[in-house]
């Protein structure tokens, strides 16, 4: 790119350079051998049918039905929506007009929470996007898309290799209507710790240019210290600060009257106070039951005048009643899911709502047809992603008493599996909520879930009381992560720590009890991308500077993928994960109007250096690669 644009410039064009240099330097014409485009995507294909993908059982490549996809005439319009509203009246004239409007609104949450808390985040851009124009197009009436943030950043570094800001740039040029909303952790942004000021500032600045409009802000704790940063700079890019309040407990149940009435109303009012434009009322786990909800809404707000927002998951099976119950409370947005890709740890389906108030005066305005031909589409494309199931079938209400959040189950499953400790999962579980009363009733979501999470595993691996650890702590070596919350680098619990235990675990280290951002580091980007400069010797954007800085390891891992196999995301999902079989043909959009035709021919034994032979068709030629045979 440097050397076209040295080309290209005028100077150079009128011949008012001085090249000679080049003449007379022969080495700058000594370009190393790269590996093309076709290649290293034959090299991908050649190993994931060999190998296998990481987390998905080895198996042939199963026989998937074309996804089904809504019917539209080309000319259907993109009819004018909240994104609009924003545009045109800012942060203000948006909360206005959510606040006239008398029916319930709606965010729909395929495209990120139902994904993370079903199929462990793993949906693909290109699954998304192809089904953005139309959603756009038959879901206008929506509040937002919840489309980006918590877990998807990495994941798709990690896991998908690609990049999550891409994501968000197309679907912005294909869902040109309606809001989108990300879940941002407060100051552990999109990570799993606390980062200096400055980084949460840059990345709300870059999400906001690169397309986000709503902000839901939290922290793990409930720790308003926490969030402010945050709420600030969302408010500094005129943009939408939904702060969110964690639900914990059980507002109904005197017997723990730590997160009770007066708990949330006095941190609404403080959210208020603080900047929020909207109220977001998290329940991460689904433990809001439903007249817990008319309460909890009814009461927040005469308490606030700000729009109220929830979100729930639907793990025990009463998600609908409780926000039918939410709505009869008078809240004003509800998150759901399409009807294929809602229920259990997900959030409830958008299409039962709709039935659910038949006769309301606060029924959604939506299209109950969209969302039906919608879910046909999702029905279809969760089938490439099984293996990442939590093989949770059925309502599970046990989450009442062990309390983890919709997207953790699966994961701590997997955590515990790998520890040996799969057969002992009801023990975990159990222990679970132990862990969380030891550490005096905590919230859990991400990353202070995480915290319990480890703990649990560790006592249950150790076989371990509370009672041991309280006196054997001294000689206990514990997770990282525990001594880290303990420290106070996730910010400081309601109630504060249990001070026996913090000793224990501190060993004679000091806690924090000042904002961690106050005292990381800034850092620094100029700096940050010399460094990456010269480490990816190219240019690099901004937005790679910033995922370097939240995530170097996983960024540079990812940089590394692409050079070996080139951007992977082009490739269509079956292929992506599962290989190709023998004979089959595939196409491949490399960039817009350059399509490679990939077949597969043949497989060569194993060599005796474990390598095989794969040999393929590309456009018709004979191109082989090979292949290390993992097995
Ligand atoms: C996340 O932080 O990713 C969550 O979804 C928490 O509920
Ligand atoms: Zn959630």
């Amino acid at each position: 790119p440097f050397l076209e644009n040295v080309v290209k410039h005028e100077k150079f064009l009128k011949g008012e350079y001085d090249t000679s240099f080049i003449d007379s330097t022969p080495e700058l014409f000594k370009f190393p051998v790269r590996k093309d485009r076709g290649t290293k995507m034959l090299n991908y294909i050649g190993n994931v049918t060999i190998n296998g993908f990481p987390g998905i059982e080895k198996k042939k490549r199963p026989v998937f039905e074309k996804p089904r996809m809504p019917k539209l005439p080309y000319d259907y319009p993109t009819k004018e929506g909240t994104k609009q509203i924003l545009d045109k009246h800012g942060a203000t004239g948006l909360v206005d007009w959510v606040k006239q409007q008398k029916q319930v609104l709606l965010t729909d949450t395929t495209f990120r929470d139902a994904h993370q808390s079903l199929l462990a985040t793993r949906m693909r851009t290109t699954d998304i996007t192809h089904i953005a124009e139309p959603t756009a197009k038959l879901l206008p009436d929506l509040f937002s898309f919840e489309m980006w943030g918590g877990a998807t950043f990495d994941v798709a570094y990690r896991f998908l290799k690609e990049d999550p800001w891409e994501r968000l740039l197309t679907l912005r040029e294909k869902i040109p209507n309606v809001l989108f909303q990300m879940l941002f952790r407060g100051a552990n942004a999109v990570g799993y710790k606390n980062y200096p000021d400055n980084v949460i500032r840059e990345f709300v600045n870059h999400s906001a240019s690169a397309g986000i409009d709503v902000f839901r802000i939290f922290d793990s704790l409930n720790w308003v210290k926490g969030m402010e940063t945050a709420i600030d700079a969302v408010r500094q890019t005129g943009k939408i600060a939904e702060a969110a309040i964690c639900y914990t407990g059980d507002i109904l149940d005197p017997s723990r009257p730590k997160y009770n009435l007066e708990y949330y109303k006095n941190l609404a009012k403080e959210l208020e106070n603080q900047g929020a434009h909207i109220l977001g009322i998290k329940d991460m786990a689904g433990l809001l039951k439903p007249e817990a909800a008319y309460r909890l809404i009814s009461e927040l707000k005469a308490t606030v005048d700000i729009p109220i927002h929830l979100h729930t998951h639907d793990t025990s099976g009463n998600g609908i009643f409780t926000y039918a119950r939410a709505i009869d409370g008078g809240v004003d947005i509800v998150d759901t899911a399409l009807s294929t890709m809602a229920g259990l740890t997900s959030q409830p389906s958008a299409n039962s709502l709709y039935y659910a108030l038949e006769g309301s005066e606060r029924k959604p305005v939506v299209n109950i047809d969209a969302l039906e031909k919608l879910s046909y589409y999702w029905e279809d494309i969760r089938k490439y992603y099984s293996d990442f199931e939590s093989g949770m079938v059925a309502p599970h209400s046990e989450v009442y008493q062990h309390e983890m959040p919709g997207g953790q189950y699966s994961n701590l499953q997997q955590q515990a599996k790998a520890v040996g400790l799969g057969e002992q999962w009801d023990d975990v579980k159990e222990m679970y909520s132990r862990v969380n009363q030891m550490f005096g009733d905590i919230v859990k979501v991400t990353p202070s879930s995480k915290v319990v999470g480890d703990m649990a595993l560790f006592m249950v691996q150790n076989q371990l009381s509370e009672q041991d650890v309280l006196e054997k702590g001294t000689s206990l070596d514990f997770p990282d992560s525990v001594v880290e919350l303990f420290e106070g680098y996730l910010g400081q619990p309601y109630g504060g720590f249990p001070e026996e235990l913090q000793k224990v675990i501190l060993k004679g280290k000091k806690p924090l009890e000042v904002r961690p951002g106050e005292l990381l580091e800034p850092v620094d980007f100029e700096k940050l991308k010399e460094e990456l400069y010269h480490e990816l010797n190219r240019q690099v954007t901004d937005f790679e500077v910033i995922s370097y800085a939240l995530y170097p390891k996983v960024f540079l891992e990812y940089i590394k993928t692409v050079e070996q196999f080139g951007n992977v995301s082009v490739l269509d999902t079956p292929t992506f994960l599962y290989g190709m079989r023998l004979g089959e043909e595939i196409e491949v959009e490399i960039e817009t109007g350059k399509t490679l035709i990939v077949k597969l021919v043949s497989i060569g034994q194993p060599q005796a250096d474990g390598t095989r032979v794969v040999y393929f068709e590309l456009n018709g030629q004979p191109r082989e690669v090979i292949i290390k045979d993992e097995s």
